[in-house]
């Protein structure tokens, strides 16, 4: 059986290159809900019907494994009524990594880098609430980067004084202190870090979660004992799917991970 791997369109990939290192035996679908691009503008009730739907139809037809939702967007508004709607099937979360962050900082000024949708959520705040008790967090909703990652990977063009307009605000400076660590909580940023990096007004640690997400997801098969694939699989093991236009997703595809797989 294969593993899930969701998201609203191209970032979820940074996550799938990581379970691929770590799982190479294994078989892949990703979804890429392109038709529904941006996620970060959606209204929460809206978002979370769509995806539940979405879900019902998902697992009946790859019937997956494992169902890993690599988007931020979407696994602090639902990851918990996907567990509900649909008990005994193992889901896998992207959310904001605001703990490691809060060990690591030595400045104590944290920013997480997201979509407006994650930064307005509840479950970003009892985040922030639980784990960064001893830091300060700012939290910087992005209008604009989910979509440069997207033209990024699609035609190989960002603007960077766009980029750098962007990440602006994640750079704070009090009592001589300066943010020392920005959380990548949005899948499609870790894309575009080579240019934040050099366009950022000071050096900072950018936490990109997909290592962690794509362990986690392995560490539940293995306490499964689903960890070895069945070796009689000869389909390919990647196949992606999207909602919007096959074209575009070929063409990310080739971009950004020199694959050509039938989309
Ligand atoms: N990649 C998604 C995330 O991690 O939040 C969201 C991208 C989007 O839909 N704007």
């Amino acid at each position: 059986q294969p593993i899930l791997m969701f998201d609203s369109g191209v970032g979820g990939l940074t996550v799938l290159r990581e379970a691929r290192v770590l799982m190479p035996d294994r078989r892949f679908i990703y979804v890429a809900d392109d038709a529904g691009f941006p996620y970060g503008a959606w209204e929460e009730p809206a978002l979370r019907a769509h995806i539940l739907d979405l879900f019902a139809s998902l697992l009946d037809r790859y019937q997956p494994e494992i169902s890993v939702i690599a988007c931020n967007t979407a696994s602090t508004l639902v990851i918990d009524d996907l567990r509900r709607r649909f008990p005994g099937h193992p889901f896998v979360g992207t959310v904001p990594a605001i703990k490691p962050a809060a060990e690591r900082t030595r400045s104590g000024l944290v920013s997480v880098l997201a979509t407006p949708g994650t930064v307005k959520r509840q479950y970003t705040r009892d985040l922030i609430h639980h784990w960064a008790t001893k830091c300060h967090v700012r939290l910087v909703g992005s209008e604009r980067l989910a979509s440069l990652s997207e033209i990024y990977m699609r035609d190989g063009f960002v603007d960077e004084e766009q980029v750098r307009a962007e990440i602006f605000p994640c750079f704070v400076e009090q009592d001589g202190k300066r943010t020392d660590i920005v959380v990548l909580a949005c899948t499609h940023y870790p894309f575009l870090v080579n240019r934040m990096r050099k366009t950022a007004p000071w050096p900072v640690d950018w936490l990109d979660p997909a290592e962690a997400i794509a362990r986690r997801a392995l560490s539940l098969l293995e306490s499964d004992g689903r960890s070895q694939q069945d070796a009689a699989v000869a389909e390919p093991d990647i196949a992606v799917f999207t909602s919007g236009r096959p074209d575009f997703a070929t063409r990310r595809l080739m971009q950004g991970f020199g694959l050509t797989v039938p989309v």
